[in-house]
């Protein structure tokens, strides 16, 4: 008995030994002098997504974003890069979708594919809204842009910089197009509603696909055409391989966005935020000159490829926006009308 009430007396003291030490460990934790971001917990990866390949000028500006957020954050935010829509299965809608549920933390993400979630997006892609790049900035820096993020953050996404995809280009199969006329019956490839619409009117046939079939299916002859900016992925993607015809029409502009997940980004130190926030811009900067500085080389290549490249007269085009007038007039609504009218109003400063 004796003996059992010691034993029982040294494992009590061990015990209280073992409390002592452990107290003194989580005392040290508490001290108030650390900075926020190190008592934070960083996940040792965030998830990024993006519709297209490495290679595209999007799939560049999400590689730089990645490389400033890690620099800005001292390594503390790693952000890895996945492309082609595959966290999604190649679905590239689904993004936004995840991207709003928190599944992914951020995407850098085409205007169009954000629309069906958050309307007034589309108001970038109205047809022939821009009459230049220098319409195009105006907007991008004007307010009008920046209530974009406001409905984007009703949809729990915040918004962090706008990039560039660029003005969707039209290319064909079939023959060149320098007349609506010449797109009767053409069977082409479209992403959204408004796209399908724009098509209609025009007189060809939509067919709305995700981007990851399209390659090949003008190799197999599934679709006619497609339409895309020229430096940002007809070039990068190698789509002169599979195209004979392309035509300078400028009818819809595509921006880019690069966006977070709210409570994801919400729940970071402030300088965190501010760090990823000025990654995002930066990138975005870097990803837009170069867009522009590859537009001339990009027209270059296609011809060497043997593609023909048809530009219009303002005459030729002037017909073009009038078919497409009425899709304009229906997704201006749709959009907000104030949104629109912020838009057309940077856009005319700009002149
Ligand atoms: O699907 C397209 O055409 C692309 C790559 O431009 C977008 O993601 C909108």
């Amino acid at each position: 008995m004796k003996k059992t009430g010691l034993r029982l007396l040294a494992l009590v003291m061990v015990m209280m030994f073992v409390a002592v030490l452990a107290g003194g460990c989580g005392g040290g934790d508490k001290k108030p002098a650390a900075p926020a971001a190190s008592d934070f917990k960083f996940k040792d990866e965030y998830k990024l997504t993006m519709n297209v390949t490495p290679q595209t000028m999007w799939g560049q500006g999400a590689t730089k974003f990645a490389e400033l957020a890690k620099e800005y954050t001292k390594g503390k935010v790693n952000i890895k890069v996945y492309p082609n829509a595959m966290l999604t299965g190649g679905d590239q809608m689904r993004q936004v979708e995840m991207v709003q549920n928190g599944s992914i933390d951020f995407m850098v993400n085409s205007t169009i594919n954000i629309a069906p979630t958050v309307p007034e997006f589309d108001v970038w892609g109205l047809p022939f809204i821009f009459p230049s790049y220098k319409a195009v900035d105006a907007a991008m820096a004007s307010p009008a842009a920046s209530d974009l993020f406001k409905a984007l953050e009703k949809k729990n996404m915040i918004g962090l910089a706008w990039g560039e995809n660029g003005f969707r280009e039209v290319t064909n199969n079939k023959k060149p197009i320098k007349t609506p006329d010449d797109m009767k019956g053409l069977k082409m490839r479209v992403v959204t509603p408004m796209y399908i619409d724009i098509m209609r009117a025009l007189g060809a046939n939509a067919v709305s696909m995700n981007w990851g079939e399209v390659f090949t299916s003008l190799q197999q002859g599934v679709i006619d055409g497609q339409e895309n900016p020229i430096a940002g992925i007809i070039i990068p993607n190698k789509v002169y391989e599979v195209q004979k015809f392309l035509t300078n029409w400028h009818y819809s502009y595509d921006a880019l966005a690069v966006v977070a997940n709210k409570k994801t980004f919400d729940a970071f130190p402030p300088e965190i935020r501010d760090q990823l926030k000025k990654a995002a811009v930066d990138a975005m900067k870097w990803e837009v000159a170069e867009s522009r500085k590859a537009l001339d080389a990009g027209i270059k290549t296609l011809k060497e490829k043997g593609v023909t490249v048809t530009d219009l007269t303002p005459e030729e085009l002037a017909k073009f926006r009038e078919l497409t007038k009425p899709v304009y007039d229906k997704y201006a609504p749709k959009v907000g009308a104030q949104v629109a009218k912020s838009f057309e109003e940077a856009v005319a400063k700009a002149k």
